[in-house]
């Protein structure tokens, strides 16, 4: 982060003159300015293109709204009200659920006005799903929205093209393990007056995933304009560790934004009217649960949190201004095989963290979340002597319930590491930026191609591969693989200059295994700049097409996103 107002100032100025391509520093690029930003402000490598947002709207005034004073919204759980036979097994009925996606006005804090959003249920965040693992359910996603967008669609990106309608969506269940047909793939979307049904067999370990928005080019319009909701997978060997529950289990949905002084969402477009893309959407108002820095009132006891972020482009790195330590439990696909005690932890877009505050030695306290430097929002534990005092004799005290459990136990589930020796191949992909003559990006690609290019990667169901991630660019990318989940393996430094070159992996530094809290099972992966990242993926589930991609939106949008095939297994005999 820029604590300095004044060097925020000069770069943004210095940024315009770049993007622009006129003014005394069109030579300077916008990597030079990351490079620099990150480097005078501290920042880490996760965060250095926090400067590239231009305003060409008046903004409000964040610096004048009070903070804490809205509530954290807690998303409604949503609730079947009926069945269907699944489509897999007629005889069989299943719950069935109907999701609208509408347009609808929201209060992001008590002192703006309402603020025009679109999204799930007419909430942002969506209603939370609540499902067991292997029941199977059905959810009919509804188009009900307008038939003009309100952000700014780029018709010359992939997909997003004046022959297609304006206002596309379609769900996709980050992190599920869910037949093709209903995974959401970019290009299956639909239009205002249009349903469709997708089958969840929740056929997977206990674990937070999220629904959001994945529609081709225009996903980081439809995500930012408030597409995204939890959906939780619960199963008996969670629950056997008796975690905080109810009332103490509270989903944090994260993301930040960008107001005009309406309270309207605001969009930032480059100066290019037929290309208006830009690189990264950073906001400067972060919103949890949807609300600009909400309080909680929490007793003295230990919570546990559901954190998602879900930001366009923004890595967050957290951490409490008591300095207390979280204990995270989980990752993107479950619970870890044990508990890690952090003080501060990092998370990409699309990653989920999950985590138990104990406010027990707290009462009293206000204790806020931090972002670096910058506040997120706030926790109110309660008074000892107050709860005492409404806590009548024979109901749950506040005391009790943090003896809820003492110590978490170890291991909280079993994560077997996956044998580097079970993978039958390896595929060297680059995550590349294509910049113009001023080293401006123009697109994103995988491996060198786009989205139209054949399909390249291509593995075999139930087969094991590793996927090493090249990362010669200056930015972190959040990969995420469709149905699977995986191992992280190592990162590793090399030089940038010899692969982008002939595509020669010299390495220049030690191998480094993943970070205790990167341990378990995972959906998305950060793939740092200057750096290999290797992950190991069994290829289970079903065969079809699915996509991988990176989760900084803006990138996905302008073809950081391929197609993939799983091939059926060959038939014995
Ligand atoms: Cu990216």
């Amino acid at each position: 982060m820029c604590a300095n107002p004044l060097f925020y100032f000069l770069l943004c100025f210095l940024f315009r003159c770049s993007a622009k391509g006129k003014g005394p520093f069109m030579s300077i690029s916008r990597r030079f300015f990351l490079q620099q930003s990150s480097l005078l402000a501290g920042a880490l490598i996760t965060h250095q293109h926090q400067h590239v947002a231009v305003r060409a709207k008046p903004e409000i005034d964040l610096a004048a709204l009070p903070k804490f004073v809205d509530a954290l919204p807690i998303p409604t759980v949503i609730r079947s009200t009926a069945t269907r036979p699944s489509p897999a097994n007629s005889a069989l009925q299943v719950p069935y659920y109907n999701v609208a996606l509408s347009a609808f006005e929201a209060q992001v804090h008590r002192d703006m006005k309402p603020t025009l959003m679109w999204g799930y249920g007419g909430a942002f965040p969506g209603p939370t799903f609540d499902v067991q693992s292997g029941q199977e359910i059905l959810v009919e996603w509804t188009n009900r929205l307008p038939e003009k967008h309100f952000l700014p669609i780029d018709h010359s990106l992939c997909g997003a093209g004046k022959d297609v309608p304006d206002v596309r969506a379609v769900v996709h269940l980050h992190g599920g393990r869910v037949p093709p047909d209903s995974d959401g793939y970019p290009e299956s979307w639909t239009v205002p007056g249009k349903s469709a049904v997708y089958r969840y067999p929740n056929k997977q370990d206990a674990a937070a995933l999220w629904y959001h928005d994945h529609a081709m080019g225009i996903n980081r319009l439809n995500v930012y304009a408030g597409m995204a909701g939890m959906y939780l997978v619960r199963d008996a060997a969670e629950a056997a560790l008796a975690l905080p529950s109810g009332e103490f289990e509270i989903p944090l949905v994260l993301c930040d934004r960008m107001f005009d002084k309406d309270s309207q969402l605001y969009y930032p477009v480059s100066d290019n009217p037929d290309a208006p893309w830009t690189p990264e959407l950073f906001g400067d108002a972060y919103l949890m649960n949807g609300k600009l820095l909400p309080h909680l009132d929490v007793w003295h006891c230990k919570y546990r949190f559901r954190l998602l972020n879900a930001s366009n482009a923004r890595f967050y790195r957290l951490a409490l201004s008591n300095k207390q330590k979280f204990h995270v439990i989980g990752s993107d696909q479950g619970l870890l095989d044990a508990s890690v005690a952090v003080a501060k932890f990092s998370i990409a877009p699309g990653e989920r963290i999950d985590f138990i505050v104990d406010f027990s030695e707290h009462a009293g306290e206000e204790i806020v979340l931090m972002d670096d430097f910058q506040p997120v929002m706030q926790f109110r534990v309660a008074n000892r002597a107050v709860v005492s005092l409404r806590e009548p004799i024979g109901t749950p005290a506040a005391d009790i319930r943090s003896a809820q459990f003492i110590n978490l136990p170890s291991p909280l589930r079993p994560v077997q590491r996956t044998p580097e020796s079970s993978a039958v191949k390896t595929r060297v992909l680059s995550l590349d930026e294509v910049d113009n003559l001023v080293q401006e990006p123009v697109r994103m690609e995988l491996d060198a191609k786009r989205w139209t290019d054949p399909v390249t990667e291509n593995p075999t169901l139930g087969s094991t591969e590793i996927w090493t991630l090249v990362n010669p660019t200056d930015d972190a990318h959040p990969i995420h693989l469709h149905l699977v989940r995986f191992q992280i393996l190592d990162r590793r430094r090399f030089e940038t200059s010899v692969w982008i070159g002939d595509r020669t992996l010299r390495f220049t530094g030690p191998v480094v295994p993943p970070e205790p809290l990167e341990a378990g099972w995972k959906d998305t992966v950060r793939a740092d700049p200057g750096m290999v990242t290797r992950i190991i993926v069994k290829f289970d589930g079903y065969p079809g097409r699915y996509v991988w991609h990176c989760h900084i939106l803006e990138h996905e949008d302008n073809e950081m996103m391929r197609p993939y095939d799983i091939l059926p297994a060959p038939t014995v005999g």
